[in-house]
């Protein structure tokens, strides 16, 4: 395996660095030492041809701000903060309302905006980078002191692991996730409407028109939610239903079942790529990229609605009057550990 290190640019004086990971095939990432960015999974397909499967700016400068968090480490909390208000403890924390009239990704400077130390490691087997950061007490408004592992691998079988360490001196709230937005057709080449998406899953979070959980959840059986038999992302997504026109499109969390079965399989016929996705994280938020930015992609193209998926493996966001925090609870001296694992294999 082999790992090797690059200077791409500076954002505020500070060297930005790309660390790419490869195994023996060819297969890997690259990423960056900003915000845990991966810019990068680069994935054969049934011809062999190594492709990217994640969106990419084509200015790294855009990465600074990254409008639509491509690839990106999301913390200290994953998704919407309702009013972005929570009482831990009897204490009434306020966030920044960065979403609108919501906290959203972590705040105004969530860890995606974060220079993160860096350490990496490889053997014959696996690479990882892993990235420590000590996230003061106050920062962003959550408390405690919140000391953070986050470990990307890559093995010589096609995966991509990322584990999630954390613990903290005051309770605390914590929902980590990777932003990566897929597309398994290599370099974006089309939108995923084609892709066939399986997820095992019964219920989404309903969420209201602010986007945030109302508290209910929703039995999906049959509905264009239901992808427990796959089927193309693009076949029901125009349906008229009342979430989907919320969202204009996928942006939902739904409820993992138990086990450690695959909880996600997207497959992309024409190149033959799969992707499978192991984790123990007991939700899924999927967005199908519904509201692009303008910024040029790597392919000198801007991206179009529908051109990649989000798979944010994560716990539920919080909806008004503390609805699903005690999922985002951290309590002091408890360790946070997550880990979602993402399979690459060729299906002819
Ligand atoms: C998240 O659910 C949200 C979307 O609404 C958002 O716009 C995107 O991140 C950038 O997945």
């Amino acid at each position: 395996m082999e790992i090797l290190k690059s200077l791409i640019g500076e954002f505020d004086n500070k060297e930005v660095e790309s660390y790419s990971l490869r195994n023996s095939k060819g297969f890997g990432i690259n990423v960056l030492n900003y915000g845990g960015i991966i810019t990068d999974v680069l994935v054969p397909d049934k011809n062999g041809l190594i492709e990217n499967v994640v969106m990419k700016y084509k200015d790294i400068n855009v990465y600074k701000e990254n409008p639509s968090y491509y690839g990106a480490l999301i913390g200290r909390t994953s998704g919407r903060i309702a009013d972005g208000k929570v009482i831990i403890n009897d204490n009434l924390l306020e966030f920044n309302k960065n979403y609108g009239i919501n906290q959203g990704h972590g705040g105004n400077i969530g860890f995606s905006k974060k220079f993160l130390n860096v350490i990496t490691s490889a053997n014959e087997d696996e690479a990882y980078i892993e990235f420590d950061y000590l996230s003061p007490s106050g920062e962003e408004g959550y408390p405690g002191n919140l000391n953070l592992k986050v470990r990307y691998t890559i093995t010589e079988e096609d995966e991509l692991k990322l584990s999630y360490r954390a613990n903290s001196d005051e309770d605390t709230l914590v929902n980590l996730t990777n932003h990566s937005y897929f597309n398994l057709s290599g370099n974006c080449k089309e939108d995923i409407l084609n892709h066939h998406l399986y997820i095992d899953s019964d219920f989404i979070i309903e969420v209201n028109e602010n986007s945030v959980p109302t508290g209910d959840i929703i039995e999906i059986g049959g509905t264009p939610f239901d992808f427990t038999n796959p089927k193309t992302i693009g076949r029901d997504i125009e349906e008229e239903d009342y979430q989907l026109n919320i969202g204009q499109g996928y942006d939902h969390c739904w409820v993992l079942n138990g086990g450690n079965d695959v909880k996600i399989r997207l497959y992309h016929k024409e190149s033959g790529r799969q992707m499978d996705v192991y984790t123990n994280q007991n939700s899924v938020v999927l967005y199908t990229l519904n509201f692009p930015d303008e910024e040029l992609l790597e392919w000198n193209k801007k991206p179009n609605r529908r051109d990649a998926i989000a798979i944010e493996t994560q716990s539920p966001p919080i909806g008004r009057d503390n609805v699903f925090v005690k999922y985002s609870l951290l309590k002091k001296g408890e360790e946070y550990n997550k880990e979602t694992i993402y399979k690459f294999s060729i299906i002819k």
